[in-house]
């Protein structure tokens, strides 16, 4: 039998010691490189945190595969058996600019279904962390369930991609939808934007591809407060390939394809 409250100790107490470390980095220098363009960063901070997870939970838990955006861990087939996924830095960009608005993105599957997800702003010590069936908290209160919310007041996270070209989806479907909404906003991290609909700071994030590690703990706690989280074509996500995401409190996520996207 798994132990999950084991599991989840050790994730909570490394991702804390993480963030630790990652605080202690802003007194010193990063190492800055670039990865498929030239806004595609990565740190020598991002590096280090992904190989920190690694070896605490090779020592720990060998019989584990281990997903990192950072390349250090297993290149994973499938999703059987227990699966950690990692993003060592979420919003790496904020982080070298802004020394804020990111976090470190930690979730535990098993047969593919979310067991634990923890999402951490280290800037603000703040843990949004959830079990499968045991709700969602930030620190140590409980988040409550998500409440319906009208659309003319609903703020939704979405970033400038949506305005150029792309292949997924005619950006002018999204216009009407931008009028209708109380206000949008952009943070530049996917794990924290997902925090803000879990806890109703926002009430979607629209977002045109993500890699399983941006969003494996956001759907664990979303599904705790009672939100809905889909692909722009409304399918479930898949862990092995990238995805656009449509995440949100559940009646907006019904209105934003019935009346605007209107493919689900
Ligand atoms: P990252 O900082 O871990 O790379 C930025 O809007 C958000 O999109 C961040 O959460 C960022 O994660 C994520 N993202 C996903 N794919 C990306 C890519 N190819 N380049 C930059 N950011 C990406
Ligand atoms: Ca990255
Ligand atoms: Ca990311
Ligand atoms: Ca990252």
């Amino acid at each position: 039998m798994t132990n999950w409250d084991e599991i989840d100790r050790y994730a909570k107490q490394w991702i804390k010691e993480a963030g630790e470390r990652i605080r202690n980095s802003f007194k010193m220098e990063l190492i800055i490189e670039t990865k498929s363009n030239p806004d595609d960063l990565v740190t020598n901070i991002d590096k280090e945190t992904e190989q920190f997870f690694i070896e605490n939970i090779a020592k720990t838990f060998p019989g584990h595969q281990i997903l990192g955006e950072e390349g250090f861990g297993d290149s994973i087939q499938s999703m059987k058996g227990i699966t950690w996924i990692i993003d060592p830095i979420d919003g790496t960009m904020n982080f070298i600019h802004q020394q804020r608005n990111f976090a470190i993105s930690v979730a535990v599957y098993e047969e593919g279904v979310g067991q634990i997800g923890l999402i951490y702003d280290v800037v603000h010590d703040e843990l949004y962390h959830a079990r499968k069936g045991q709700g969602a908290y930030l620190n140590s209160t409980e988040i409550k369930p998500l409440e319906e919310v009208p659309l003319e007041r609903a703020i939704i996270a979405i970033n400038a991609t949506w305005i150029t070209e792309n292949k997924r989806i005619d950006p002018k479907l999204l216009i009407p939808l931008v009028n209708a909404v109380r206000g949008t906003r952009s943070y530049g991290s996917a794990a924290l934007e997902m925090a803000y609909v879990v806890t109703g700071r926002v009430d979607a994030y629209i977002t045109m591809r993500l890699s399983p590690w941006d969003f494996a703990a956001g759907i664990v706690l979303i599904n705790e407060v009672g939100g809905v989280i889909t692909t722009l074509e409304g399918e479930p996500l898949n862990f092995l390939t990238e995805n656009s995401v449509v995440v949100a409190n559940a009646n907006i996520h019904n209105e934003i394809f019935t009346k605007f996207i209107k493919r689900k």
